[in-house]
């Protein structure tokens, strides 16, 4: 138990030791004052000249003081044992209770995983359902095995295995307030990577929103943990409903966008989406501080047709500017990634083993004859506009590569209508996980 923690420590660990001192001092001032007695008496003996009362009252003293201490120091020895060995098997006891848990939780792959400042940590931190305090380490220790009373008396479950995931939870890096699907819960974390205007924010609206929809009609369930998510989903509906574009987003280091996907069988993923400002990707951007690119599962490439000349050329001026072109490549973002990448999985295998989808956005605002040559085939397609080098690159460092035509912000008889991304953030999420994703 650290020394953190608002609870009070087991009887055994703590309060235990200092009451076989109380009794042993306890004895020994008993002793001294019934020796004192009988060495008083040996003092009125002498003033009355009785030798023998003298000295048997001396030795009396004598005997009481030397045997009750022996008396009480084996006594305490004994009870010293009991506690030792008590402490022993229930230190034991809490070691086991500990490691069944620590086992429980490494074999679902339960821990925490904030989507604010991206750190992983074994546990939450739980707040006192009495007194609020929060205990940064409730778990099976010197504080208890099933329960911890904290400092105000109030007695909490300190184990998965009980009601603990009932309490408040926070994260114990940046003490954000968490829900228990943030720790008790499978996560499946996927990462949006391109250059600005690349239309990163219109298909994780649309893959999303597609998403929920399918899986919804397969009779599955979702859930925004957060509200605040919830309310940038619904913010971004509002506006492309209404017509309208997704504003460029801001946030260098985002905050995850997650949900919750339950099967009618009560299985439930929770799946991290990060879309980060596209400024990140360009070159020089600070992609480093990106941590949680160290657990993702799987990325999304953005290629923006109208970022590439040839392209361009081929198209009506008033298009192209209405779709605002990304500015940087797709091929400097995934050499940035690929860099974090290194530094964070060192073991290559495991990089390989993510899956990357390349994305061609906008497909909607291209020219009939791009748009038809596009569905017909395009792979070939994306290597004459220029993508070539980008997907070599991506089918090197990837075991699992796909390209994908998407249109996020596609429009058809008035009413949004996106075309290709939920089915690019299925086949992602589908890697690791077929049989839950299987719609
Ligand atoms: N026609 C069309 N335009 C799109 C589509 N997706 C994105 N765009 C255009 O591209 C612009 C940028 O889209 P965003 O999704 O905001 O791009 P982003 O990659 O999130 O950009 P940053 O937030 O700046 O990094 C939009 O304002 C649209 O003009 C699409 O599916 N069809
Ligand atoms: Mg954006
Ligand atoms: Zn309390
Ligand atoms: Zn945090």
């Amino acid at each position: 138990m650290s020394d953190r923690s608002p609870a009070h420590r087991h009887y055994l660990f703590g309060r235990a030791y200092r009451d076989v001192w109380d009794a042993l001092a306890a004895s020994w001032h008993r002793n001294v004052a019934e020796a004192g007695e009988w060495s008083e008496r040996a003092g009125a003996a002498r003033r009355e000249e009785q030798s023998f009362a003298h000295i048997f009252q001396l030795v009396g003293g004598g005997g009481i003081l030397v045997g009750g201490t022996v008396v009480a120091g084996v006594l305490a020895l004994v009870h010293l044992c009991f506690v030792v060995v008590a402490a022993g098997v229930w230190a034991a006891v809490a070691a086991l209770v500990w490691l069944t848990e620590f086992t429980f939780l490494r074999l679902r792959g339960f821990r925490v995983e904030c989507p604010t400042c991206h750190e992983v940590s074994r546990l939450p931190m739980y707040a006192c359902s009495a007194c609020a305090v929060k205990h940064p380490c409730l778990e099976p220790g010197l504080a208890g095995v099933f329960h911890h009373s904290c400092r105000c008396g109030a007695e909490l479950a300190s184990t998965v295995f009980g009601p603990r995931s009932r309490l408040d939870q926070s994260c114990p890096k940046c003490e954000v307030g968490l829900q228990t699907s943030h720790f008790e819960s499978v996560k499946v974390h996927v990462g949006l990577v391109g250059p600005s205007s690349a239309g990163k924010t219109a298909y994780l609206f649309a893959a999303i929103s597609e998403l929920m929809r399918r899986w919804q009609a397969a009779g599955g369930a979702f859930e925004f943990l957060e509200p605040s998510t919830r309310l940038r989903f619904e913010a971004l509906r509002a506006v492309i409903a209404d017509g309208g574009l997704p504003d460029a987003t801001s946030d260098r280091l985002p905050e995850a966008f997650h949900l919750e996907f339950r099967r009618a069988d009560g299985a439930r993923r929770v799946v991290y989406l990060y879309d980060a400002a596209g400024e990140v990707w360009h070159p020089g951007g600070e992609v480093t501080r990106h941590i949680y690119h160290g657990r993702l599962a799987g990325l999304v490439l953005f290629l923006d047709p109208f970022s590439q000349p040839d392209v361009r050329v081929r198209c009506d001026p008033a298009v192209v500017a209405a779709v605002h072109p990304s500015a940087s490549t797709a091929f400097a973002a995934l050499e940035a990634l690929l860099g974090n990448l290194e530094r964070l999985i060192p073991d290559e295998r495991l990089r390989q083993a993510i899956r990357a989808a390349a994305v061609l956005t906008k497909t909607d605002a291209l020219p009939l004859a791009l748009r038809s040559q596009c569905e017909h085939d395009p792979r070939t397609v994306a290597g004459e506009w220029g993508f070539k080098p980008t997907l070599d690159l991506l089918a090197a460092r990837f075991r699992d590569t796909q390209l994908f035509r998407t249109a996020a912000l596609r429009r058809a008889r008035g009413a949004h209508r996106p075309e290709g991304t939920e089915a690019s953030l299925l086949w992602l999420l589908q890697g690791k996980d077929p049989e839950f994703w299987r719609l």
